[in-house]
């Protein structure tokens, strides 16, 4: 079976492991993690790794290099999932990753560099509300007061650590030591139509866009829906519909901007009665972090002004932040090189989407490799890649890692 056949047939294999039945969900240190780290970690032996979870509950592969405390290149993505997502989105960057060390492995080639494949324990941030837990332990730049959130079952994030296998008190000592690093590349689809339009299969990124989510609830009176006068109404549902729609309306108006409301809950929650409160997810990105902490602000103002003029209490708090990260010139240079000789053509695209990379980049140069998916769909079962694109993807990740160990003198630090 060829490398890429074997790359889709791990992906399939990969997303059977899920915890909800018939679709694909896969959320920070939860026993559905455990199994997928224990199938990724066959693989990774399988490719000549040692390999081991830090204390967060990352996996990480190491490939040694020619001589013992060389430094390190790092490639991967995350193995966490949204909820009813699809297979692609982080499990194919660290699947590509853990092919180009079997590539070297199975000829026995070995760099004056290691090489570490990261399969990152939580990028989407589905159970604790913020992302990048996974990289930001390695990063050193974990909050330990994120270990106090509770989850919807009421867990810690602490406790869930602890019942995963993981060691919430030692966080600190899974930071790598960015003078050991060379760089980290990160394989991920482009979860956008732009390589499709263009009829490509790869692309560099440029940057990804900074982002904001936030926790809002509109507290306002419970009431019966047969005997209260709408103008005596403090209804909830109505002021978050109607702050729904002035988000969309602003970032319908400003360019580059986009602003999401994923997740909506109204209660108590019954036919005949008004709601007395509601508590939405607000998501807002820029490639300008000036730009989005603006759009922020007008944001917080607007539901102000729906509360104030319905009668209702809001409370706007901000949940997580990350500012935009431009990807390493040196690094995306050598990338686009190994892509130009593959794909005779070259893109390079910024990324709405978040990914570990934004992180990474705080303790190294990184850089990032975009993958066409159909119809840019993401974030949903009908995720689809094409084993072509596959192919070329790993014959650039192989080209660039050559590359990389052959150049290694003159580029010690990128
Ligand atoms: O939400 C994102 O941008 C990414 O998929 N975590
Ligand atoms: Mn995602
Ligand atoms: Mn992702």
């Amino acid at each position: 079976m060829s490398d890429a056949k074997e790359i889709m047939r791990r992906l399939n294999a990969l997303a059977q492991i899920s915890e909800d039945p018939g679709k694909l969900t896969r959320t920070f240190a939860s026993p559905a993690m455990r199994r997928a780290n224990q199938l990724v970690a066959r693989w990774m032996r399988r490719a000549g790794m040692q390999v081991r979870p830090d204390a967060i509950g990352n996996l990480i592969g190491h490939y040694a290099g020619k001589k013992p405390g060389a430094k390190i290149l790092l490639l991967g993505s995350h193995l966490d999932t949204v909820r009813d997502a699809g297979k692609f989105d982080g499990p194919l960057g660290v699947i590509l990753a853990i092919a180009c060390v079997e590539h070297l492995y199975r000829r026995q080639i070995r760099f004056p560099f290691a090489v570490q494949v990261i399969g990152f324990a939580d990028e989407e941030g589905v159970r604790y509300q913020t992302a990048y837990l996974g990289s930001k332990a390695l990063a050193g730049c974990f909050d330990p007061a994120d270990l106090q959130r509770k989850d919807a079952a009421g867990i810690s994030m602490a406790e869930a650590i602890r019942i995963f296998g993981g060691h919430p008190t030692k966080i600190k000592s899974a930071a790598m030591n960015p003078k050991e690093l060379l760089g980290y590349i990160e394989a991920h689809i482009e979860q956008g139509p732009v390589l499709e339009k263009e009829n490509l299969a790869l692309a560099t990124v440029t940057v990804i866009a900074g982002q904001t989510r936030a926790k809002i609830i509109f507290q306002g009176r419970a009431g019966h829906a047969g005997t209260t006068p709408m103008n005596l109404r403090k209804d909830a549902l109505c002021a978050a519909a109607e702050f729904i729609l002035a988000a969309e309306h602003l970032a319908r108006n400003t360019t580059g901007l986009v602003a999401t409301i994923g997740q909506i809950h109204a209660g108590p929650g019954a036919v005949n009665v008004i709601a007395g409160e509601t508590r939405l997810s607000l998501d807002v990105r820029h490639a300008k972090d000036s730009t989005r902490r603006s759009a922020l602000k007008k944001l917080k103002l607007i539901s102000q002004k729906i509360a104030k003029k319905r009668g209702l209490k809001i409370d706007f708090n901000l949940v997580h932040e990350a500012s935009s990260v431009a990807c390493s010139t040196k690094l995306s240079g050598l990338l686009a090189q190994a892509v130009l000789r593959r794909q005779k053509k070259l893109l390079q695209l910024p990324s709405g989407a978040g990914h570990d990379t934004a992180v990474m980049a705080g303790i190294c140069p990184a850089a990032m490799l975009f993958i066409r998916c159909k119809n840019g769909i993401s974030h949903h079962p009908a995720e689809s890649v094409k084993s072509g694109d596959v192919k070329i993807a790993l014959e650039v990740m192989n080209d660039f890692l050559q590359w990389t160990a052959e150049k290694y003198r003159q580029i010690h630090d990128f």
